[in-house]
């Protein structure tokens, strides 16, 4: 079975006539015979496109393009009068390919689960207090999620939750080794490198060092997105992947869409 991974593919950030980010996925799943792709989050800001690009992709190529949402995924920007971020996860998770709530069984011997996961300032600096997280403010920046994002519980609580439903749908297979996929940094590694300007602080929205607890020996792929690097590394037996596409003023000289999805992403042989 061979497997492509990539995350935060901002389609509509990335957005240009002739060189769209979908058809370079429809390139390279293509020339590598992709028979699953995983977008590990934020294919964009409004999930009506984040869907469309999904069966963009399942009608246009044989890969099935699972899938869990970003914050990105999640925002109202388009959706002023979704007042719930739940209703719009909702309408995500309805889709066939969403891994929230939904397993997948990729063989005999793998079964990839997913969800968004959340953050809850354990990247963060304990120089800041929990009412300045909660702020979510540093220096004139401000973290998007506060304005486009309306959980209705805190940051904290939605983190455990997430965390709960994945170590229930874990503990369903106890037999199977495990791909483990969510939007949100799960390893402090992938972390923003200090010191780098208000990064103590806003490593605190990137995920939480909590989901490591769900790393049992089963799983052996554990994947996230979020934090706009591509890179990857092995720790104890498992391999950790993060590779973000990101934005185009992020590509550096090659510019092109299909080069640089060809470039970022991960292909496993399963
Ligand atoms: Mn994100």
């Amino acid at each position: 079975m061979i497997i492509g991974i990539i995350s935060d593919l901002h389609v509509d950030v990335n957005f240009i006539e002739g060189d769209t980010i979908e058809d370079a996925l429809l390139k390279v799943i293509h020339e590598k015979k992709l028979e699953v792709l995983i977008v590990a989050g934020d294919i964009s800001n409004d999930y009506v496109k984040s869907l469309e690009v999904i069966d963009y992709i399942e009608q246009n190529t044989p890969c099935k393009c699972l899938f869990v949402p970003g914050n990105h995924d999640l925002w109202n920007l388009e959706h002023e009068d979704m007042i719930h971020t739940s209703d719009i996860y909702e309408q995500l998770k309805a889709h066939d390919s969403c891994l929230c709530d939904a397993p997948y069984i990729l063989n005999d011997e793998y079964v990839i689960v997913g969800d968004v996961g959340w953050y809850d300032y354990s990247y963060g600096s304990d120089a800041y207090t929990l009412d300045q997280y909660l702020l979510g403010k540093q220096s004139e920046r401000q973290w998007q999620d506060k304005k486009y994002i309306k959980w209705h519980v805190s940051d904290k609580e939605k983190t455990l939750e997430f965390y709960e439903k994945l170590a229930m749908q874990l503990s369903r297979y106890p037999d199977k080794k495990v791909i483990f996929v969510t939007h949100m940094v799960t390893h402090q590694r992938m972390t923003v490198p200090l010191p780098k300007e208000n990064w103590d602080y806003f490593n605190g929205f990137l995920g939480s060092g909590q989901y490591g607890e769900l790393f049992h020996d089963q799983v052996k792929y554990i994947v996230m997105g979020h934090v706009h690097y591509r890179a990857d590394f092995e720790e104890k037996g498992k391999t950790y992947i993060c590779r973000c596409l990101n934005y185009r003023e992020q590509w550096g000289a090659a510019q092109d869409a299909g080069e640089n999805v060809m470039e970022t992403m991960k292909i496993l042989e399963l």
